[in-house]
């Protein structure tokens, strides 16, 4: 059965088969997760980011985990909330969408997200933890191969969002 679910804590933790990383478009590291996910995979993880010329808000690119204990870390840059009328909610189910295509791809069959431009890129959480939900929702329904997703929340005001995102969802 595919399935989604919320936890709270630290996503270089989790020994998913994929981590996704909310980077930027240079791929070159920054702060909030992608700082964490850089600093527990070691130097290596840029040395491969280097050589992936970027990568354009809404689509993904995957590297290998390093010693994260995830095998792949599939990096995406979600938007930047700039009000909401410059398609940042369509962008942001892209990063979701395109990170759980690369994922199949790669044969992953488990796949932990963080709170995508939540964060730095200040997308209001209340608007992107449902958008999320159902992006991730509908793509289990078809996908053969990611059998689980979870979403790795890092403190209870995510962690609620998410939760009520997800409820609501599964109501319908
Ligand atoms: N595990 C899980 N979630 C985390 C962790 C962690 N170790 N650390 C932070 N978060 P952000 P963005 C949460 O700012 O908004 C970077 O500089 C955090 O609390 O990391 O997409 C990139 O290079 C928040 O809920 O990502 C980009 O320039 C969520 O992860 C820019 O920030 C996302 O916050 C991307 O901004």
């Amino acid at each position: 059965m595919n399935k989604i679910t919320i936890m709270l804590g630290d996503i270089t933790q989790v020994s998913a088969d994929a981590i996704v990383n909310a980077a930027n478009t240079s791929l070159l590291g920054g702060e909030g997760v992608d700082g964490a996910i850089h600093r527990v995979a070691g130097p290596q993880l840029l040395d491969e980011c280097r050589t992936l010329n970027g990568c354009r808000t809404g689509e993904a690119k995957i590297t290998s985990g390093y010693r994260l204990p995830a095998k792949y870390v599939i990096h995406t840059p979600g938007p930047i909330w700039q009000g909401g009328t410059h398609h940042e909610r369509e962008l942001l189910k892209s990063s979701y969408v395109n990170s759980l295509k690369l994922a199949e791809t790669h044969d992953c069959r488990t796949v932990a997200f963080p709170s995508i431009s939540t964060g730095v890129y200040h997308f209001p959480l209340e608007l992107a933890a449902p958008t999320a939900i159902q992006a991730i929702q509908d793509f289990l329904r078809t996908s053969k191969i990611v059998s689980h997703v979870q979403m790795v929340c890092f403190d209870e005001r995510t962690k609620h969002a998410y939760d009520q995102a997800l409820s609501t969802v599964n109501e319908r």
